[in-house]
């Protein structure tokens, strides 16, 4: 060999995933710490099949990114999702410690961050989920900013969220992606969506209706060679959400609770899901996995617009 040749990419694809990128098809990466750590079973495996069920409905393929015993999966088979879906110490897999997890023969669900990360290495354009993480509130004392933020800015995917939860700080948020150089787009409205509910009362910095658009934009940033993520808005249908006033009440007590329980770092994030999960008697998690559809549905439009961009 006379050039360096590029690191092996140790990875397993699915049988789908790797028949997908042999045909050129439209793929859609999916991450697993929304199944592990965001939503309890057997919901959290529910929503993991019907979110893969949409995507292949819209003609196009599924990739959920996990860790299983030291090697990295894109695309899981179904009998390893019911695994993943039922390994409550999985662990929660960010920049940080995705190679570490691979080291060390691990098994671990990928964040929006390590999702990211894999799908680019594996080709894959784009990625829906859930709700990104971002600016804590407080993070002027706890310094808890997620790492998702950092990723968006370097890594070229483009994810598809219901914005940002409302436990975050999320003006801070917003104020940390434009810093960074992260587009963020809204779908269909002119507010910023605030997870479970559609608004934040934000202004989304930027706009699009539709997947084309989107699409025709990511090929303009790719033309001037800027690189890093794009993150979209896409608001949760109405029949689904949970209006903010209500939302926020929920929220309060459980920020209160983390408090009270000392709960830092990574535990952060899936601490406050599960106590909201609590506090709304189960609705958040009805409002989260139809808003997960719902960027699934989207991510799936955006990834083929972008095969008729080529
Ligand atoms: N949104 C959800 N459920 C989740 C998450 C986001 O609805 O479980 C996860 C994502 O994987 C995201 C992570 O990347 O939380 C952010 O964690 P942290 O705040 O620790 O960076
Ligand atoms: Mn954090």
């Amino acid at each position: 060999m006379t050039s360096p040749a590029a690191p092996t990419f140790p990875v397993s694809f699915s049988a789908e995933v790797a028949e997908a990128k042999a045909a050129g098809k439209a793929i859609v990466a999916l991450e697993s710490t929304i199944i592990t750590h965001g939503m309890p079973y057997p919901g959290n495996l529910e929503m993991a099949r019907s979110v893969e069920n949409i995507i292949r409905a819209e003609g196009a393929v599924p990739a959920t990114i996990a860790v299983i015993d030291g090697l990295l999966h894109i695309g899981l088979e179904p009998q390893q999702l019911a695994r993943l879906a039922q390994t409550p110490d999985a662990m929660k897999l960010s920049r940080a410690d995705l190679a570490f997890a691979i080291a060390e023969g691990r098994t671990g669900a990928t964040t929006v961050a390590a999702t990211m990360i894999s799908a680019a290495r594996a080709g894959i354009k784009v990625f829906a989920t859930g709700g990104i993480g971002g600016v804590h509130r407080k993070a002027e004392e706890t310094f808890d900013i997620s790492a998702d933020l950092e990723e968006l800015s370097r890594t070229t995917v483009i994810v598809v969220s219901a914005g940002a939860k409302a436990i975050l700080d999320v003006p801070k948020t917003l104020e940390v992606l434009e810093t960074k150089g992260v587009p963020v787009v809204t779908v269909g409205q002119d507010e910023f969506p605030a997870f479970w509910s559609r608004g934040s009362g934000l202004k989304s910095p930027l706009r699009l209706d539709s997947p084309a658009a989107i699409a025709h934009f990511q090929h303009k940033r790719e033309e001037l060679g800027i690189h890093g993520g794009m993150l979209i808005g896409n608001p949760v249908p109405e029949a689904d959400e949970i209006a903010r006033d209500e939302m926020n009440i929920y929220i309060d007590r459980a920020l209160d609770n983390a408090e009270q329980d000392e709960i830092t770092g990574k535990a952060v994030t899936p601490y406050l899901l599960n106590s909201i999960f609590h506090l709304t008697g189960g609705r958040s998690l009805v409002t989260n996995i139809a808003l997960v559809e719902n960027n699934a549905r989207m991510a799936a439009r955006i990834a083929i617009a972008l095969l008729h961009q080529e």
